[in-house]
């Protein structure tokens, strides 16, 4: 038997695992010993880098699954220790979709899936669709983000215009697209990815239903090199739940004042001497930004 070849998992069903090898796509079975492993965490998911055994000619096994540098999961809540749930494996990005014209920007849940971007360790990049329907008095709000680091980009599905900085974004990562219903995530994938195909008819997306009712986790391959994350759960990522105790790290403006509130374990709510509430007033964070943190906190102790 030859030594184990190194891959990276593109699908995965119970049991077997399509995984990309130097541009080529296997279908594995999952070696038996890794299946009975007791675990909290799921054993191999898209995105999962993996060593394949081929005993024979026939045969593709998975051996091992390596370390993962980034795991993209949501707590399992229930009875008994709670579960992660890996949804995909070293996830490098995510592009956190809006638009111009319809639907309207909501920043509460724009700085909602950067909140999670930021908690989960990917890279936020922020996309505005329909750049077609720009009006001149709509881009007051992107300054304030590209302050903080997350670069805003201005595309059109229905022009092209903007595309080939999505495709050189893309480029060599593992990204995924999130945001609301409408905003023309699909339009986007057409357009980068013509051979998926999708559904741009948004009424079968706002529920998840439609053509495409028993979709598998995917990572699709890009044609300039990287991969498209398409799984089912990301479509829910607006509803999840963040640790109240790790929101203020998950604002990265806030790093530079937090170490100066008086109390160390400060909420930045109502404390004296908070030195995230005097950067507010003093113009130094985003008031905006400040009152969807307050909010977050809130919803993450209701
Ligand atoms: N004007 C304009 N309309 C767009 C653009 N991109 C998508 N749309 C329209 O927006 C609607 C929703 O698009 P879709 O891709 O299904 O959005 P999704 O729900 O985010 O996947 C469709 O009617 C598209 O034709 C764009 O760049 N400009
Ligand atoms: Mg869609
Ligand atoms: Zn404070």
């Amino acid at each position: 038997m030859t030594e184990p070849i190194e891959g990276l998992v593109v699908k995965s069903t119970s049991g077997f695992v399509d995984v990309a090898i130097e541009g080529q796509v296997v279908q594995c079975r999952m070696r038996g010993r890794l299946k009975n492993t007791p675990r909290t965490t799921d054993i191999c998911v898209i995105g999962d880098r993996v060593k394949v055994a081929c005993p024979d000619p026939q045969t593709r096994v998975v051996v091992e699954v390596l370390p993962r540098k980034t795991r993209f999961s949501r707590r399992q809540p229930g009875r008994g220790p709670e579960r992660e749930d890996v949804l995909v494996a070293n996830l490098d990005q995510l592009l956190v979709t809006f638009c111009y014209g319809q639907p309207p920007l909501k920043t509460r849940l724009l700085d909602r899936f950067l909140v999670i971007a930021e908690h989960q360790g990917v890279e936020p990049v922020v996309v505005m669709n329909k750049a077609d329907l720009r009006g001149s008095d709509d881009s007051g709000w992107q300054s304030a983000y590209e302050a903080i680091g997350y670069p805003v980009l201005d595309v059109s599905a229905a022009t092209g215009e903007g595309v080939g900085l999505i495709t050189s974004v893309l480029r060599d990562k593992i990204s995924a697209f999130v945001g609301p219903s409408g905003v023309g995530k699909s339009s986007l994938i057409n357009l980068i990815l013509p051979s998926l195909d999708l559904n741009t008819a948004s009424i079968s997306d706002h529920h998840g239903k439609g053509r495409h009712t028993t979709r598998v986790a995917s990572l699709h391959p890009l044609p300039a090199g990287g991969f498209l994350a398409d799984t089912p759960g990301i479509r829910e990522l607006a509803t999840w739940a963040l640790p109240v105790e790790d929101l203020d790290r998950c604002f990265p403006e806030l790093d530079h004042y937090r170490g100066d509130c008086a109390f160390r374990s400060c909420s930045h709510t109502h404390e004296p001497q908070c030195a995230i509430i005097e950067a507010v007033n003093a113009g130094g964070i985003d008031p905006e930004r400040y009152e969807s943190y307050v909010r977050l906190r809130e919803e993450s102790l209701a």
